[in-house]
């Protein structure tokens, strides 16, 4: 599936995958849909791991570069077993992405249970201890991302319900406190007949650049061999974020690496985390086939015009 007759706007880490079950000292099935961060002169990784009864768990993993991670010797977080986490928690933890604001770390995941799945908020301030701070989603949604800024005195989050009715979209929501959200509107649709076409979900942390907040989504298409993952871009309004500024009609990245197109769920690119750089570049980190995590690097402004001068309607 490589594409050849257009730039590639996102080049992938020459060793990837950068991390597999290999690297990790427990027992895990798979390493994938990790969320990072730049703490201090670290990268820390947040990685989801199926365990050897089908549930998710959480790892840490630590690098100097954002590329060559050491995982650390136990899992970060695992279902909670007791209050009102565990009764949502305990079919797994996935997902889980990190978003660095106000001197702590924000970080949101999806806690599955025989209720369906929810979106638990927890905050560490040094990825030693982490604290449980509400379950901030009812049933059934997915893919929170909260921005790293407050605007007008709000948190800010997008998120993707689930439906029978319309088509998978982004959200964006809002709230005074991180456990109560309102305002809620609907933000970006799949396109018919296009490679989003049949769901759309937050995927990164947006960040900021000089002309918005960028988002990197995932989209995905049915096949007749099941359903494929990319990623794509979109631009949000730097003092209005429900305000889109460009969805890029084309995907920044499909699977075309062999560890990308067979694994666990074979063709599937699926991120939770990128750390923008201080050089204009990006690290993009996404999980292969639901198997094994991968990075690569992006130029800023060459996504930020993608969404500007090629871009589909957004609803
Ligand atoms: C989605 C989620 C992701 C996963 C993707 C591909 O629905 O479950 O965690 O990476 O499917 O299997």
């Amino acid at each position: 599936m490589k594409t050849k007759h257009e730039p590639r706007l996102v080049q992938r880490y020459k060793k990837n995958p950068i991390l597999t079950r290999d690297d990790v000292p427990y027992p895990a099935g798979t390493v994938h849909n990790a969320g990072v961060v730049k703490h201090g002169d670290r990268y820390i990784m947040l990685f989801r791991s199926h365990t050897h009864n089908g549930r998710s768990i959480i790892g840490k993993a630590e690098s100097s570069d954002g590329f060559a991670f050491k995982v650390h010797p136990e899992p970060f977080l695992v279902p909670a077993s007791s209050g009102v986490f565990s009764d949502y928690e305990e079919f797994g933890v996935e997902d889980l992405r990190i978003t660095p604001i106000e001197g702590e770390y924000l970080l949101t995941y999806s806690a599955y249970s025989r209720h369906g799945v929810r979106n638990a908020l927890a905050r560490t301030r040094d990825f030693e201890t982490v604290e449980r701070v509400a379950l901030i989603t009812q049933a059934d949604l997915r893919n929170v991302v909260i921005f790293p800024q407050k605007i007008d005195g709000r948190y800010v989050r997008l998120d993707r319900p689930h439906s029978e009715i319309t088509p998978w979209s982004i959200w964006i929501s809002y709230s005074p406190d991180l456990v109560h959200w309102g305002d809620s509107r609907m933000l970006i649709k799949p396109e018919p007949y296009h490679w989003d076409e049949m769901k759309v979900g937050p995927g990164a942390p947006p960040f900021q650049t000089a002309a918005g907040w960028l988002s990197i989504y995932h989209g995905v298409f049915e096949t007749m061999a099941g359903a494929v993952y990319r990623l794509g871009v979109a631009l949000h309004d730097l003092a209005d974020p429900a305000r889109v500024l460009g969805v890029a009609d084309r995907w920044i990245l499909q699977p075309e690496d062999p560890w990308e197109v067979t694994g666990y769920v074979p063709n599937v690119v699926f991120s939770c985390g990128a750390v923008p750089e201080e050089d204009g570049t990006v690290k993009i980190y996404w999980g292969g086939a639901d198997t094994v995590m991968c990075a690569g690097t992006a130029v800023i402004d060459e996504l930020v015009q993608l969404c500007l001068a090629d871009s589909r309607e957004a609803c």
